[in-house]
């Protein structure tokens, strides 16, 4: 049984949440909240530093027990002291805390003030208009809570694409490790990299001999089968990640997996095409009457019916047939085509590593340049830096640049956009940068025409240079603020200015539909890791599937410019 970071941090954070229902020590929850912080950010499996003799004490934060309480969840996968826990708090508040917008705090007060034990009663409480009037409540919270449970009850979770990649690819490389198995390949949502999938759609070739299904269902995630046939099966992963496969013979393989690659509306409009020219698609090949005339590969299948291939990402049936056909197809931007990242963070604000070893990060990476943004000081949780630190790092950064070769640290700043459309820092200071990275973190009530009039004020900021994570959304928990989204882009326009992708899993944001606005209107996208450790580069290939089901090609996108190219640009706003 193989227990990931993300699981162990996991524990953590439901042991904090429980123990602050409990109304524990602070500095307990706070502990604990670290802990899983720091295992979250750590380059390495926890698992794997164990195996190799890792002293785990000397990571920041975690003591004697600590260390001790990681090698028993890496051992069991859960610890005693969460189990006692979940044993002394009524299982109904541990449903509570899984409501967006429910913290542990609030959920205290539900339950020892209303005393509420069950989703019934916290729904039943709303619609009375109980909840109110409780300390740190009020109307809109209770508005939102009802209707955060009118979600939950209609909608099955869906899993974070990042989340969903780490199971998943760990079970393609165990079923490729399986004797008489050729392909083996992750379709549905997740192909067509969707910031959410429902579940995993595996597709796999493997001669008749292969014990491919009895591999698959003892595969030692698996904590429920399902169902199992000779060629398809289904199972649930202890994670609740719900996983189908399908084999197939290889010459089915490229017709398979166009079918299960879907997305459903994409399929249909492609087997229309086809029945019109007197051919029949499905999973098994492109047949005219009896006879099978292609499916070995999905270009054969998109050929059949007169079309060049069209990449998964831009499957969904949004305009995609039409312009394979006009052959107007996007040439999708690639990963290797980014030549650095504008927005990450350092030690010096809320970030894991220190200036140097982020810019080595990124070297290895291949990357030119790497801007290094910095929370300004508003936000104080992340320790955001006054105009002297800033100074001071940006003296840091001259003194690496000079001693550093082959990468050029930008300085930028991840300022706040106030309240009142003001930027976070004076313009002089704003004006000694190379960039200037600005977004919302706060009121993000705001009515739409405050909203949006707040963003084009600050996008007239002479420094202005790239609105991050344009509509403020975290998905699945927070939704995007209620901003025009076609009007600040056209005003990007007009100021010189750009949006970001930011690749952060639980942001990508631009959402897809607005990436591809931006490309229309002719606004550059950054794509940007808004890295917060040396490791979390990795998470840019998200940013650039969502660009990608943005429609956006190579040059459309600001940071595939090289040094000199990206510095005219945003010279333009500075
Ligand atoms: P998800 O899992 O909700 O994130 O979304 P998908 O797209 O992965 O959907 P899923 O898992 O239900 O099915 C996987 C693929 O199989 C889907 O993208 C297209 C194909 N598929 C499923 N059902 C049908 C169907 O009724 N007709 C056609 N043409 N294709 C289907
Ligand atoms: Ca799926
Ligand atoms: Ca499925």
């Amino acid at each position: 049984m193989a227990v990931y970071n993300t699981d162990i941090a996991a524990v953590f954070e439901e042991i904090a949440d429980l123990l602050e229902i409990e109304g524990a020590n602070p500095f307990r929850i706070r502990a604990y909240r670290n802990a899983a912080r720091v295992i979250r950010d750590l380059s390495r499996e926890a698992g794997d530093m164990i195996a190799d003799g890792a002293d785990l004490t000397e990571l920041p934060g975690i003591g004697e027990d600590l260390a001790a309480k990681i090698h028993e969840i890496v051992h069991s996968g859960t610890c005693v002291m969460l189990r006692k826990l979940k044993k002394r708090t009524p299982p109904a508040l541990i449903e509570l805390l899984k409501l967006p917008g429910l913290g542990p705090k609030k959920v205290k007060v539900l339950y020892h003030e209303l005393d509420i034990h069950s989703l019934e009663q916290l729904a039943r409480a709303a619609r009375d208009g109980r909840i109110r009037s409780l300390h740190g409540f009020g109307e809109k919270t209770e508005a939102k809570i009802l209707h955060s449970i009118e979600m939950q009850a209609g909608a099955t979770a869906r899993f974070k694409l990042a989340v969903a990649a780490q199971y998943g690819e760990r079970l393609v490389s165990y079923l490729k490790a399986v004797p008489g198995v050729d392909h083996v390949v992750v379709a549905g949502s997740f192909r067509r990299y969707k910031e959410t999938v429902g579940d995993l759609d595996i597709l796999v070739t493997a001669n008749r001999t292969s014990p491919i299904m009895d591999h698959f269902v003892n595969y030692d995630e698996v904590a429920e089968v399902i169902a199992k046939g000779t060629t398809r099966a289904t199972v649930r992963l202890r994670s609740k990640l719900q996983v189908d496969i399908r084999v197939v013979a290889k010459q089915a393989y490229g017709a398979a997996l166009h079918y299960f690659t879907g997305s459903k509306s994409h399929n249909i409009a492609i087997r229309k095409i086809g029945q019109e020219m007197g051919l029949k698609i499905n999973e098994y090949g492109v047949f005219r009457g009896k006879q099978r005339v292609a499916g070995q590969t999905e270009e054969s299948v998109y050929a059949a019916v007169g079309l060049p291939y069209i990449e998964p990402e831009l499957r969904e049936n949004r305009g995609e047939i039409e312009a394979a056909r006009a052959h107007r197809l996007p040439r999708l931007v690639e990963l290797a085509d980014l030549r650095g990242d504008l927005h990450a963070h350092t030690q010096a604000t809320d970030g894991r590593n220190t200036l140097r070893e982020m810019a080595e990060a990124a070297q290895a990476r291949g990357f030119e340049y790497l801007a290094i943004t910095e929370h300004s000081r508003h936000l104080t949780v992340a320790h955001g830096l006054t105009p002297q630190r800033l100074l001071a790092q940006m003296d840091e950064i001259d003194r690496l640049n000079a001693g550093i070769k082959g990468i050029t640290l930008l300085k930028g700043i991840e300022v706040d956009i106030l309240e009142d459309g003001t930027l976070d820092l004076p313009d002089d200071l704003l004006g000694r940068l190379d960039i200037v990275v600005a977004a919302v973190h706060s009121h993000f009530d705001l009515s739409r025409a405050r909203q949006t009039a707040r963003i084009l004020k600050a996008m007239d900021h002479p420094h202005f240079s790239i609105l991050a994570h344009p509509t403020g959304r975290l998905i699945e928990e927070r939704a995007p603020y209620d901003a025009d989204m076609l009007r600040i882009i056209r005003h990007a326009r007009e100021r010189g200015c750009f949006l970001e992708i930011n690749a952060h899993p639980e942001r990508l944001d631009l959402l897809d539909i607005y990436a591809q606005m931006a490309k229309e209107e002719g606004v550059l996208v950054a794509i940007n890791s808004d890295a917060h450790s040396a490791n979390q580069f990795d998470n840019l290939r998200f940013g650039v599937g969502q660009a990608r089901r943005g429609w956006l090609e190579k040059s459309d996108v600001l940071n595939t410019r090289p040094l000199k190219e990206l510095r005219a640009l945003l010279a333009r706003t500075l």
